[in-house]
């Protein structure tokens, strides 16, 4: 519990019903996790995604598993090929899906296997408004969510957009998991502060693994 290793606090806090901050839970995978998001990326690269009302999203994205996340004029869905190429979206590494698996777990939630895992690349100034993760097919199925590289400021509200919401640093290494009564409660990421990491240079990479389809 309130553990400060080597003045790291790995300290894991209960947001609300249903969701834990699990602080440096990836630290030990990270560089393994990088390494593997560069193999994504070229083969899916990360591309700015427009809403439906027309916005172009500030955060680069793509994704990696059996299904993938995307947004146009359209709307927002999942599909299992890169609108960019064609092809089915790379596999999830193998490393991605233990760690997935193990967080879940830890959290609670022992039955989880994503088909899905989003990829986003926030550079200093980058953000994501308030939003509701509701594409996915079953809400009893938590979201994992793994922070690398440079510092960012977690907005947590309710199930209403105009709820309160409360701020988390998150750090790299650090994961959310997210579900249960909370699965359905507004979340965004405050403009990227300016910065270098020593892994990731100017850049914050979140994974969001999800079980998008039955
Ligand atoms: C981010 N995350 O951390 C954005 N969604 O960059 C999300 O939008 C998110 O972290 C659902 C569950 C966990 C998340
Ligand atoms: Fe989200």
């Amino acid at each position: 519990m309130d553990d400060l290793f080597g003045g790291l606090d790995t300290t894991n806090e209960e947001m609300a019903d249903g969701a834990v901050l699990l602080r440096r839970f990836a630290l030990d995978k990270a560089d393994d996790l990088l390494s593997d998001i560069g193999t994504v990326m070229s083969a899916a690269p990360l591309r700015h995604m427009v809403t439906p009302g027309g916005f172009t999203m500030s955060v680069g994205m793509t994704n990696c598993g059996q299904f993938g996340w995307v947004t146009d004029r359209r709307g927002y869905r999942y599909q299992n090929t890169d609108p960019l190429s064609g092809q089915p979206w790379p596999a999830m590494p193998e490393v991605m899906v233990s760690l997935a698996v193990d967080a879940a777990k830890q959290a609670g939630y022992p039955d989880f296997k994503p088909d899905a895992c989003l990829i986003n690349r926030y550079e200093p100034g980058a953000k994501m408004s308030l939003h509701q993760d509701k594409d996915e097919k079953d809400f009893s199925n938590p979201i994992v969510s793994v922070s690398l590289g440079l510092p960012a400021t977690f907005q947590f509200g309710g199930l209403s957009r105009k709820d309160a919401v409360r701020k988390y640093p998150l750090v790299h290494g650090d994961v959310v998991v997210w579900g249960g009564p909370s699965r359905l409660f507004y979340h965004g990421i405050l403009p990227l502060k300016e910065g270098t990491h020593e892994k990731t240079g100017r850049a914050r990479f979140n994974l969001t693994f999800r079980r998008a389809v039955l």
